[in-house]
This record gives C-alpha cells, structure tokens and sequence, in this order.
C-alpha cells in the first residue's frame, strides 16, 4: 500500500466526522507531519475533500465520490469492464476522444476510459455534451464484437437498455430510451449515448460507446437553454446520489447485455428496448438527408432499426436519425 492509500484509507476510517490528528497520522505511518501533510495536498489535488484544522488535524468533509480507479474498481461487478484497463482522467477532452486513441493502439475490449469533467464531450453530429467537473459520469468502452456491420445498432440499444435499467433499479427512476441515443425521464435528457465505429477490410474494427449521465447537477447548474431539455437524478430525486456506485451498476448491466448479444441472446435485451421505448405507438417527425419523413413508430426491429410507417401504409427501416415526437399523438392501444 502506497502511502498515499494509507493516509486515505486512515481518513475514510475515522467515521461520523472525527477529526484524525496529524500526529496520531504521522506516527501511525511512521512519517513527519510534513510528509503527511504532503499526501493530503495531493488526496486535495486529486478532488477528495479534506478538510484541514491546525489544532484538530484532518477529516473527509464528505464522502468521496471520485470516479478514480482506486475508488470504483474494488467495487465492480463487471467480469471484463474495467477489469483489464480502467483509465481515469480528473478532466480531459471527451473520454470516446481517449478511448478511440487507446483502441487505435491495440488496447482490449473492455477497457474502460473513465473522467470527472470534459472540456469537450461530444453529442452526435459535431454536438456538445455538457460535462461540468463531478456532476455526471462520462464514460466510454472499447468494444470489438465480431459481428455483421448491419447489427451495429443493437450495441446503441444494449447501451440505452443497460443506462435505463441502471436508473430504474440503482436509483428507482422512471427511465425511458428515446430511440437510438437518448434516455428520458418525464421527457428530459437525463444520459446520451454516442457510439463510434472503425471498420477495416473485414468489418468492424472497433466500437467506441460513450455515454453521458446527469447524476448530481441541480437544476441551475444547467446551462439555461439546457434547463428545460435535461434533467438529472438530483433534480428527480432531491438526493446527492454516489456516482461511484451508479457507475458500477453501469458497467455491470452493459456487460451483461453485451456479452448476452455476443452469445446470441439479443431478443431478451430487444423486448427490454421495446418496453422502455417511448417512441413506439408515437406520431414522429424525422430528419433524413432526403428530408423530413413523418410516421408512426411501429416497433424496433431486431438488427436495433426503427421501423416507421408513413401516412400511405409503407414501412421505412430507419437505421439513424433525428427524431421528434408529435405532441398528443394516439397511442398503438388507440388505433386498435
Ligand atoms: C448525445 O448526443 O446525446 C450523445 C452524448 C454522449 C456523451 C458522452 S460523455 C462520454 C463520451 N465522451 C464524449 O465526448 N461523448 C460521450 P446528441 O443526441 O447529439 O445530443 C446532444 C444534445 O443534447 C446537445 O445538442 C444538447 O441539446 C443536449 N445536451 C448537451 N449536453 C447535455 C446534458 N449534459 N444533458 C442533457 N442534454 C444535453
């Protein structure tokens, strides 16, 4: 154990606020107090909250919920996620940005790229993805399926089906999955999925899947023309809610669905996607490079596509899109 760990671990020990004096630290680690106090600039340094009083010595001001790999790591239940390689940036561009240079050098599946803050999270098409310093969880995986390219789609909905269970059963909100990237409760973005493929001569190379959740953002937080699109588990919830632990749940959820794809059991994750969808029975609007296609969501089908049928009967298989939702349009149950 690094000195380091051990001045940490000393701190998360001493419960219900105690102070843990400098001397008792120093002489328990067999160190001086400088080099004491020089692990806890560096413990401040990393974003843990110590609090620091010259008579009374040292405590954790709140718990600690870091993404590090020190603080999830010991904690998942992943078998492959972030088991090999789990990468933690207190801040950085976009983690799909790292994870895809990772990936270019041979970097396994299932390595994990983990941060605390993005100065340039990316959304879909050259978008942005909001991402202040400890609020959400940014994360992205490398994936290497050997799978047909037309069954792509099915890892954007094993990702919204994993983020959407995730809320439900770690924090027992009401997500829903906005086909294909988007993750709704009561209608506001809480999570955004952004999937990156690579392909070379024999099909798929790489996929970087990158998602984004609002975690502990209040309301105010938000950016003002974000206030009345997005929303986060502490605006739903009224309660800080543990990062770490929401992120553990993740990766064990996305694994599971992954690796079920992978051995051929797709429809179980499928029917899950169907039921958490909020477009299906929907009137939509689509943006597609030949215009603006205007339908009923019918079902998603089983290679992830939306399947929509136009005012004429035809059914179109929509493999991406912008999509909006016909306010107080008839559900399926109403046309039956
Ligand atoms: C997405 O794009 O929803 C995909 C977001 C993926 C973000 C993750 S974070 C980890 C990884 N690293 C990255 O760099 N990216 C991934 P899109 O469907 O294009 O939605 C983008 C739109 O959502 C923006 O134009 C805003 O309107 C809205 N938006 C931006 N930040 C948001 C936030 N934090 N919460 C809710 N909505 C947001």
């Amino acid at each position: 154990m690094t000195l380091r760990d051990a001045v940490l671990q000393a701190l998360k020990e001493n419960k219900n606020g105690e102070w843990l004096s400098g001397e008792t630290l120093s002489e328990s680690l067999q160190v001086s107090r400088t080099t004491v106090w020089n692990q806890i600039k560096a413990l401040l340094a990393e974003g843990y909250k110590v609090e620091s009083s010259p008579k009374k010595g040292y405590r954790l001001s709140s718990p600690p919920d870091i993404l590090s790999s020190a603080e999830v790591c010991p904690g998942l239940a992943s078998e492959v996620f972030g088991r090999k390689e789990y990468i933690y940036y207190q801040e950085t561009d976009s983690t799909n940005s790292r994870a895809r240079d990772l990936a270019a050098k041979g970097y396994p599946e299932g390595t994990v790229v983990v941060a605390d803050m993005q100065t340039s999270g990316r959304g879909r098409r050259g978008r942005n993805w909001y991402s202040p310093s400890n609020q959400g969880i940014y994360m992205s995986v490398i994936l290497r399926p050997v799978l047909p390219l037309k069954e792509i789609s099915r890892i954007s909905l094993v990702t919204a089906v994993a983020a959407a269970e995730t809320f439900q059963e770690e924090l027992n909100l009401p997500a829903r999955i906005k086909w294909p990237n988007d993750i709704l409760i009561n209608n506001k973005k809480i999570a955004g999925i952004l999937a990156e493929v690579v392909t070379d001569m024999d099909g798929i190379e790489y996929i970087v899947v990158g998602i984004g959740l609002n975690i502990n953002n209040r309301l105010h937080d938000f950016p003002s023309d974000l206030r009345t699109l997005a929303t986060s588990a502490q605006v739903e919830d009224e309660h800080l809610v543990s990062r770490v632990k929401v992120l553990q749940g993740l990766l064990a959820r996305l694994e599971n669905h992954y690796f079920d794809l992978l051995a051929g059991k797709f429809a179980n994750t499928l029917e899950k996607g169907r039921n958490l969808s909020v477009v299906i029975g929907k009137e939509l609007s689509l943006d597609t490079i030949n215009g603006v296609l205007v339908g009923q969501a019918v079902d998603i089908d089983d290679n992830g596509f939306l399947l929509l049928r136009d005012k004429s009967g035809n059914v179109h298989t929509i493999i991406s899109g912008e999509i909006t939702i016909i306010p107080s349009s008839p559900s399926v149950e109403e046309y039956c």
